[in-house]
C-alpha cells in the first residue's frame, strides 16, 4: 500500500474530533500510546466479522484462513526489522512482557550470585523492575550507565563496568522515552560482542519511529509494542538469537507451546510456538501486521524525516519562551520527536492542565523513569511527543499554549 503523507489524517477519525467545549484536539501523547488509522481497525473488526476462529488447532475453513493471517503477521515483522529467521518472532503482550519473559526464561538459568547486569540511567521503568527482581532472587547486581548533561550515556562507564567482570547482560533502550536521546548501540554492541556479554534492546520508542535493522544490530533480545506503532495495544514482539531460544526454558505452560503431555514430563513445541503459550491475542496481531503494512506504505524514513522536522520546529520555538528548561540533547540528529521540559516552580500536572484548556494532550509525571527524574533532580516533567500525523500548525498551538503558561505564572 502506498499512504499519502497530505492526506494522513483523514485515515485517523480521532484527529479530526474536538475536547473540552469544541478545541481541536492537539494530540502530542504519542511516547505514551499512538492514534489508530481506519487500516487497522478495519483489519481488527474484519478478523471478528468475518473469520473468527482459534488458530494452530482446526483443519476447518475458518480456522485455516485465521490461522494463516496470524502466521503471516510473523514474516511480515521478520521482514520489516530484518529478522532473518520467521521463528524467531514471537508474539507478546508488549515490551514489558518481552523484558519479563528474558529476565525469567533467560535470566533464572543463566545469572548467578555475584553476576552483574548493566542498564541505564534513562530505562523506562519495565527496563529495571524484572532486573532487580531477578538481582535481588539470585545475588546479582545491577549497574546504570549514567548520562551527561545532555542526556547521553556515558559510555566509558561501561568500559569500567566489564573492567570489572562478571558482566552477563547488557540492556538499554533505543530510544529514550523522556529526554527522546537515541542510543549509541553500535558503541555498545560492539563492547559487548568484544567481553561476550549479552544484550538486549529495548526498542519500544525506535520501532515505531525509524528504520531498524535487527540482524545489523546484532543484540541478542530486542522487544517492542505495537500500540506505540499505530497498532493495537496488548501485543508486541520479541525477537531472540537462535542460541538463545534453543538454550531458554519456557516462560509460560498451558496449551500450543507443548509437544506431548504426561502425568510427570513434558516436551516443548518447536519454536516461536514454545514460547506462545495459550490463545494469543489473534485479533490484534493481525492489527500489527495492518500497522507495519501502513507504515512501510509511509517509508520509515519518511516517519523519521517528518519527525526531526516538526522537532527542531518545536525546539526552536521552545528555547524563547520564558522560564522553560528543555531535557535532552541539542543535536536534532541525536534525538527522535520527544520532548521533555519544565518550567521554573510550576509543576508539571499544572503545565498539563492549562494545555488540556486549548486542546493540548501532553503528558507530565515520571514517565515510569524514576531513576532518570532523581538524576535530572526533578519530581516529574511536562512531555510532548509527536508522530507521522502531527504538524506545525499543532506545534503552534502547543508554543501558544506554553506562552499562556508563561503568562499565567509571570515568568516573563
Ligand atoms: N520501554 C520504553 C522505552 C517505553 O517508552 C515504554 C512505555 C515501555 C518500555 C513499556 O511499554 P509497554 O507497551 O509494555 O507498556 N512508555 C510509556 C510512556 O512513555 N508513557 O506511557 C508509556
Amino acid at each position: 500500500m502506498q499512504v499519502s503523507l497530505l492526506n494522513i489524517r483523514k485515515d485517523f477519525p480521532i484527529l479530526a474530533r474536538t475536547v473540552r467545549d469544541g478545541k481541536p484536539l492537539v494530540y502530542l501523547d504519542n511516547a505514551a500510546t499512538t492514534q489508530k488509522p481506519n487500516y487497522v481497525v478495519d483489519a481488527i473488526s474484519n478478523y471478528y466479522k468475518g473469520y473468527n476462529a482459534n488458530i494452530h488447532r482446526a483443519v476447518y475453513a475458518l480456522a485455516e484462513e485465521a490461522t494463516e493471517k496470524y502466521e503471516s503477521v510473523r514474516d511480515r515483522i521478520a521482514r520489516f526489522l530484518n529478522i532473518q529467521d520467521r521463528r524467531q518472532v514471537i508474539f507478546v503482550r508488549g515490551t514489558t512482557e518481552g523484558i519479563n519473559l528474558v529476565a525469567y526464561a533467560w535470566g533464572r538459568p543463566n545469572i548467578a550470585k555475584g553476576d552483574t547486569i548493566v542498564t541505564t540511567e534513562y530505562e523506562h521503568h519495565s527496563n529495571i523492575v524484572p532486573w532487580q527482581l531477578l538481582c535481588k532472587e539470585k545475588g546479582a547486581t545491577l549497574k546504570y550507565i549514567p548520562i551527561d548533561d545532555q542526556g547521553r550515556l556515558i559510555l566509558d562507564k561501561l568500559d569500567d563496568y566489564i573492567a570489572e567482570g562478571n558482566v552477563k547482560m547488557v540492556t538499554f533502550s533505543l530510544m529514550s522515552n523522556v529526554l527522546g536521546t537515541i542510543t549509541d548501540a553500535p558503541a555498545i554492541m560492539s563492547k559487548c560482542k568484544e567481553a561476550g556479554i549479552h544484550t538486549l534492546v529495548d526498542a519500544a520508542q525506535a520501532v515505531p519511529h525509524m528504520r531498524v535493522d535487527v540482524s545489523s544490530l546484532g543484540c541478542d533480545f530486542f522487544t517492542f509494542s505495537g500500540h506505540k506503532m499505530m497498532g493495537p495495544t496488548g501485543v508486541g514482539v520479541l525477537y531472540a538469537s537462535h542460541n538463545m531460544l534453543e538454550k531458554m526454558s519456557p516462560f509460560h505452560g498451558g496449551g500450543d507451546m507443548i509437544r506431548e503431555v504426561h502425568k510427570q514430563e513434558s516436551t516443548w513445541n518447536d519454536l516461536p510456538y514454545k514460547f506462545e503459550a495459550g490463545t494469543p491475542n489473534i485479533a490484534d496481531v493481525i492489527g500489527l501486521g495492518a500497522a507495519v503494512d501502513y507504515l512501510e506504505g509511509i517509508g520509515m524514513d519518511n516517519v523519521r524525516m517528518h519527525e526531526m522536522e516538526l522537532t527542531s520546529y518545536a525546539l526552536n520555538r521552545m528555547r524563547k519562551i520564558p522560564g522553560i528548561t528543555i531535557y535532552g540533547p541539542t543535536d536534532i540528529k541525536e534525538r527522535g520527536g520527544v520532548i521533555s521540559f519544565n518550567f521554573a516552580d510550576v509543576h508539571p500536572h499544572d503545565v498539563a492542565h492549562i494545555m488540556d484548556e486549548e486542546g493540548v494532550a501532553i503528558r507530565s509525571g515520571h514517565h515510569c523513569a524514576q531513576v532518570l527524574m532523581e538524576e535530572l533532580d526533578v519530581a516529574a516533567t511536562s512531555r510532548a511527543s509527536f508522530y507521522i500525523y502531527n504538524t506545525t500548525d499543532e506545534i503552534d498551538v502547543l508554543i501558544d499554549a506554553l506562552q499562556k503558561v508563561a503568562r499565567v505564572f509571570k515568568l516573563e
